[in-house]
């Protein structure tokens, strides 16, 4: 018997892949967690049926949504990172020679403790003596830091379930209190294709906290229409402009110089629909 793993996107729009097997499954405190491998995805990690992360992507929305901000900061040395308890931002954020410590505060323990057990791809990053990781309420979490961070980078679900508090233009006050001089704020900001609607009330309520405030993207294809968006926001650095590049030691994937320029690149439509409207 066949075995496929359906998201539904949107009302009558659903993606499935064949499931070759069930790898973990729990439900947690706050969601159903479910880590299965696949024929085209390699393996996936799905909340509530919604994929969080696939082998064959992950690259592309990790690097994206760490390096962007990371690299417009000159040199940062304590990161925070919001919810990515998969693992695969605190991988790449640890990339940074100039970072001391990375602080990951995820609500889920269960997440971390699954990707520590079955995601090899996205879990190295747990066992760096630099990384810290807190289980717990990421808006309560930020809400007592001042000046601490040189980026702040929320890796979240959708907004919706647990993820919902993670979208507020109160969480957002708080992340910027919660950042240096100099700091930048980086979030993943869902789809600007299927969902513009979404993505311009998110932007419009981190414009009304953030002086500086970008929009860029990059394909996804496992994530709902193919394309994603993310935020880039800053108390006046601007995160345009790279202060560094890697090298090929880095072993990059998807970032570079050239793709961090093309990110920023919106087509009319979408400056209309996010920007404009
Ligand atoms: N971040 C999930 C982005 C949202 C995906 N949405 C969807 N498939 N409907 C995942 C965390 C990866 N570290």
């Amino acid at each position: 018997m066949e075995l496929w793993f359906t998201e539904e996107w949107l009302p009558g729009l659903k993606l499935s892949v064949r499931v070759t097997a069930i790898v973990f499954n729990k439900k947690t405190k706050f969601q159903d967690l479910c880590i299965y491998d696949t024929e085209q995805l390699g393996r996936i990690l799905t909340l509530d049926n919604v994929i969080q992360t696939t082998e064959i992507d992950e690259y592309i929305y990790h690097e994206s949504l760490v390096h962007v901000p990371l690299f417009a900061h000159p040199s940062p040395e304590r990161v925070l990172i919001v919810g990515g308890g998969d693992g695969g931002s605190l991988r790449e954020a640890l990339k940074h020679p100039s970072v001391r410590e990375v602080t990951v505060v995820d609500i889920d323990g269960d997440v971390i403790e699954a990707s520590k057990a079955y995601l090899p791809a996205l879990n190295s990053g747990f066992s760096d003596p630099r990384a810290k990781v807190i289980v717990g309420d990421g808006p309560a979490f930020v809400d007592k830091a001042r000046s601490e961070y040189d980026a702040v980078i929320v890796d979240s679900t959708d907004p919706i379930g647990p993820g919902q508090a993670l979208f507020t233009e109160e969480f957002y006050s708080s992340i910027k209190r919660a950042l240096r001089p100099g700091g930048l704020f980086a979030a993943q900001t869902e789809s600007p294709i299927l969902m513009p609607a979404v993505v311009r009330d998110i932007f419009r309520r981190i414009g009304r906290v953030f002086p500086v405030a970008r929009v860029f993207t990059a394909p996804v294809p496992t994530y709902p229409g193919g394309l994603w968006s993310f935020a880039c926001a800053s108390l006046g650095t601007d995160p345009n402009l790279p202060a560094r590049q890697p090298n090929e030691a880095w072993g990059l994937r998807y970032y570079s110089p050239e793709m961090r320029e093309r990110a920023f690149i919106l087509n009319p439509k979408m400056k209309h629909d996010i920007i404009e409207s």
